[in-house]
């Protein structure tokens, strides 16, 4: 099994983050009773715990592989996309239950991203530099039309939704956005395309810093105002009945 270098310093930190913010959330929603204002707790603590499990598997070596491509020994960190596979579906499924989406909706935006990761993953082991290049195509098509989507449709249905609501959904929603399409461009940047512009150590700390914010800072924001994630999940004839 190869071993992290330098860059384990970055993955420490990482796992220690992810740490400290599934403590917060927990702690956070430990007092809270409402079962679907939970729900908000449950997801976004689990985001960070699987984050913190691969964080800690790169940085122990287990989630670090080798990829020959072209002659050159890539070290190849899979673990990422295995985090990713699910704490992805896990940040849309918080987006999506404040917007009150659809359960189509839902399904195409959680399939879209999991196509997305899993072809980045194909991207990340293939052995043909070129074919790499395509798998990163394949994969950020499927980005843009989840963003798309993201835009058009979840937003509609987010608008519908209280003023407080959809004030944070428009928050969140442009964090993911700003951050998410940073990622294939970290990427094309770093080892992984064999441009190496950026060298292992710098792209594992610019992943551990988008990780954190995409992750634990989205947390932060959804989960501080309890009053709006009561109002997000409230039904709807309640609503009706009582306006807030
Ligand atoms: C917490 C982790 C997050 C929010 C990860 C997001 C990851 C992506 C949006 C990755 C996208 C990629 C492509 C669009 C092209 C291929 C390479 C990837 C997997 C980095």
């Amino acid at each position: 099994m190869p071993q992290p270098g330098q860059e384990s310093l970055w993955l420490w930190i990482g796992a220690i983050g992810m740490a400290l913010g599934t403590i917060y959330f927990v702690a956070r929603g430990w007092g809270v009773r409402e079962k679907e204002e939970q729900t908000f707790f449950i997801v976004t603590s689990f985001i960070t715990l699987t984050a913190f499990a691969s964080y800690l598997s790169m940085a122990t070596g287990f989630g670090l592989t080798e990829v020959t491509v072209g002659g050159r020994t890539l070290d190849i960190y899979w673990a990422r996309y295995a985090d990713w596979l699910i704490t992805t579906p896990l940040l849309l499924l918080d987006l999506a239950l404040l917007a009150r989406a659809d359960r189509n909706t839902i399904g195409t935006l959680i399939g879209l991203d999991v196509f997305m990761i899993a072809t980045g993953l194909i991207a990340a082991l293939t052995t043909v530099a070129s074919f790499r290049l395509v798998w990163w195509g394949v994969s950020s098509g499927a980005l843009l039309v989840l963003l798309y989507f993201l835009v058009g449709t979840l937003t509609t249905q987010a608008e519908k939704q209280d003023e407080s609501v959809s004030s944070l959904f428009w928050t969140l929603r442009n964090l993911t956005i700003g951050l998410w399409v940073l990622y294939p461009i970290v990427w094309i940047l770093g080892t992984e395309s064999t441009l190496s512009f950026l060298p292992l150590y710098w792209e594992t700390a610019v992943f551990m810093i988008l990780d954190l914010s995409a992750k634990v800072g989205f947390g932060v924001l959804l989960l501080r105002s309890r009053s709006v994630l009561a109002t997000a999940r409230k039904p709807i004839e309640e609503r009706e009945r009582a306006p807030a």
